[in-house]
């Protein structure tokens, strides 16, 4: 009977805490971020994981950054003081729309974009992207290694200080979204052309005195002068909202199926003959109607060739040579010219060649009429295939028998540039096995069609989506490149994939101040190991080279016969005070697991016996792993029980949490008393350091790890 009440009775706070987790499933999780290589601060975001989550589906991504007035650290307010980020989340979006829904929060003495807000346009090549943008972005990418995020559909929005943060993102990163909505910001509308294909809607008001309305205006007028611009209206402007389009703007009915539904601009096609590069004619009338006036755009000019040495029919040609990159072109038009119709040309051909003397016919027209004087007729056709020369041979007027010539008052030959290159981003990348990466592309010249087909020259080491996310799958190098369809372009990154555990023998590595090397205790790995390390400044350091930055759990192989401790220093700074429990005999070698970060490039990681520091041991080698994705690293253990969850200190009043957890732990929550989540997180590691402001007020908080088989809570008591 008693056995049967503690079971109801561990039931019912099993399936209390269940129902809490679950409920705030609906919910934005509270989340901190750190990576010290970006900057020395943890920055609060909120977290909307989609109800029902499931791995075998990915999903899009919605990032909001909020205005000055919601920074902080409170990571609260940048969800309560508008719709930014909770309007993505609402279940009848969700129903419609699932997707994660990311809001950061920017330090009070910060801003996503280091600009004077109240002068509206600025220059991107002047400042360099922001501390806070950059952890936004290390957010993102460190979700997509968590969650199922599908990275070609990622979007992003946000208001005034947001705003600028939204247009400074898209401008350094333009394939990073797939659409923006930048509300009351400002950007850099020189560099307009490299966001020329990202679906945007743009909000703003006339009256607005704490961001000029020309920060939107400058952006959307340099858009919509990027080619003959197929957008339709992106903008909106209000007249009496000051300060706050972004009540409105959110209130827009169609805003949310738009983001959702809507697909990469495509550019309007370019009059070639607006581009640098040389007009010719069989001839022309000297002295006022040049071949030059074909291309002028003045339908009020005319280029005139007597023709005379075709008579019968004044048959003659024109011809543009592009300077620069080859056009692909399906159009044509032809004004013709303020007199004389029986010169307009009658029957033609279009041509084009890349050596100006072997020449393909693009489109053929015989006994066209033009009906009027300064008419324009538009000629389309199918082509695919790129030209640097473009002729058009007229091989008769109207009416030959009046007609002293053939003239025209405006040649346009309308088209897209070939991509002149690709560039890919990061050119070299080092990862682990099940490794996740998601690379970069542009193509240059932004107008032209920037489908890229990404491909691996490994699949058995790597593949990549669609869009360029790299999964590493087996040690070995393999070769990631993207190709512009439109003219075989390419740009690769040279991946080498690591077994997922690099070794450094601590025999081969510098040390001093005590240890020597030794190999009289069985089952060390390599040469040896070095022995007594325990002397006041005795240390070890290991010179460690990395492609990317990034996080690892760097690993000691040690032996010891008490517990000991030393220092770890990264890159000369030092981290943390590690203590080492006995091995419990010089032969039993064993690990001990830090995570640090370290740079792409050279660093190093020095363990020094400092002065408090006590005890001794042997170190045989330094292991490295990256911890985003490591599969079988924890183990299940055999005994679980509260006790192997360590909470220090407890009571916490300053400085951060650490919590110890058991080697199959996969879920960590913290719970205020009223069953609220504060921190949940999907346990990759066996250490967590919590930062005290993740309690928001003193009191008693529950830390409940989940384990393969087991729930357990401790309590933490914190005095602040
Ligand atoms: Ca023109
Ligand atoms: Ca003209
Ligand atoms: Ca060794």
């Amino acid at each position: 009977m008693k056995t049967n009440l503690m079971y109801k009775l561990i039931m019912v706070l099993y399936l209390s805490i269940v129902w809490t987790v679950f409920t705030n499933a609906q919910t934005f999780e509270y989340k901190m971020h750190t990576n010290a290589n970006i900057a020395s601060y943890s920055m609060p975001y909120r977290l909307f994981i989609p109800s029902g989550y499931n791995t075998d589906t990915s999903y899009p991504l919605v990032l909001f950054l909020h205005g000055a007035g919601e920074r902080g650290t409170d990571n609260d307010v940048q969800l309560t003081a508008n719709q930014g980020a909770t309007l993505w989340a609402k279940t009848a979006n969700q129903a419609s729309y699932p997707c994660f829904v990311v809001a950061p929060q920017c330090p009070y003495n910060a801003q996503w974009v280091n600009t004077n807000w109240s002068l509206g346009s600025y220059s991107i090549t002047n400042i360099q992207m922001s501390t806070e943008l950059k952890m936004v972005k290390d957010i993102i990418e460190t979700l997509e290694t968590q969650y199922n995020i599908d990275a070609s559909h990622l979007y992003i929005t946000g208001l005034s200080m947001g705003g600028y943060g939204t247009w400074d993102f898209i401008l350094r990163y333009p394939s990073m979204f797939k659409a923006a909505i930048p509300i009351c910001g400002a950007g850099d509308p020189s560099k307009a052309s490299l966001i020329s294909t990202i679906p945007l809607r743009v909000f703003h008001s006339s009256d607005d005195t704490t961001v000029p309305v020309s920060g939107s205006r400058d952006m959307v007028t340099a858009i919509n002068a990027i080619g003959t611009n197929s957008r339709t209206e992106f903008y909106t402007e209000y007249t009496d909202q000051g300060h706050f389009s972004w009540v409105n703007a959110y209130n827009t009915p169609d805003l949310v199926s738009w983001l959702f539904t809507t697909n990469p601009i495509r550019l309007g096609l370019t009059d070639l003959t607006d581009q640098p590069g040389i007009i010719t004619a069989q001839g022309e009338n000297q002295p006022n109607e040049l071949k030059d006036f074909a291309i002028d755009n003045a339908t009020t000019t005319k280029w005139l060739d007597l023709a005379t040495s075709n008579p019968t029919t004044r048959a003659s040609w024109i011809q543009y040579q592009l300077s620069g990159n080859p056009f692909i072109v399906t159009q044509y038009t032809i004004t013709s010219a303020v007199d004389f119709p029986d010169r307009d040309p009658k029957s033609w051909k279009l041509l084009g060649s890349n050596n100006g003397s072997t020449w393909t016919t693009l489109d053929t027209r015989t006994n066209e009429l033009f009906s009027a004087r300064s008419q324009k007729n538009s000629y389309t056709f199918t082509n695919s295939a790129a030209y640097s020369y473009y002729r058009l041979q007229i091989n008769t007027v109207n009416d030959p028998a009046t007609a002293t010539g053939v003239q025209l008052a405006e040649l346009e030959i309308l088209g897209t540039p070939v991509v002149n290159s690709v560039t890919v981003s990061p050119t070299i990348l080092y990862l682990e096995k099940n490794d996740v990466k998601q690379l970069y592309a542009t193509v240059a010249p932004s107008n032209s069609i920037n489908t890229l087909i990404w491909s691996s020259s490994n699949d058995a080491v790597a593949t990549v989506s669609s869009t360029g996310l790299v999964r590493a799958k087996a040690a070995g190098t393999a070769t990631i490149t993207a190709t512009a369809a439109n003219n075989n372009k390419t740009a690769t990154c040279d991946l080498t994939v690591g077994s997922g555990i690099t070794k450094y023998e601590a025999e081969n590595a510098v040390y001093g101040g005590g240890p020597w090397v030794g190999n009289s205790d069985a089952g060390y790995s390599g040469t040896g190991y070095l022995r007594n390390f325990g002397e006041v400044d005795s240390y070890v350091e290991f010179s460690i080279t990395r492609a990317t930055t990034g996080a690892l759990d760097v690993t000691m192989h040690y032996t010891s016969g008490v517990a000991s401790s030393c220092h770890l220093y990264v890159n000369g700074v030092m981290i943390r005070q590690v203590t080492i429990p006995t091995t419990n005999g010089w032969n039993n070698w064993s690990d001990y697991a830090v995570n640090v970060t370290l740079n792409a490039g050279s660093n190093t990681i020095k363990f020094q016996h400092d002065a408090d520091d006590t005890g001794y041991y042997y170190f045989d080698y330094l292991s490295l792993r990256n911890i985003e994705n490591s599969t079988g690293i924890f183990e299940i253990s055999n005994s679980e029980k509260e006790s192997d969850i360590l909470l220090s200190p407890n009571p916490l009043s300053t400085g951060s949490l650490l919590i110890k957890l058991p080697e199959d732990a996969t879920r960590l929550s913290i719970f205020d008393v009223t069953g609220k989540i504060v921190y949940h997180e999907k346990v990759t590691r066996n250490e967590y350091f919590i930062d005290q402001s993740v309690f928001k007020s003193k009191g008693v908080y529950i830390v409940n790890v989940m384990t393969k088989k087991n729930i357990m809570n401790k309590k933490i008591i914190v005095l602040k």
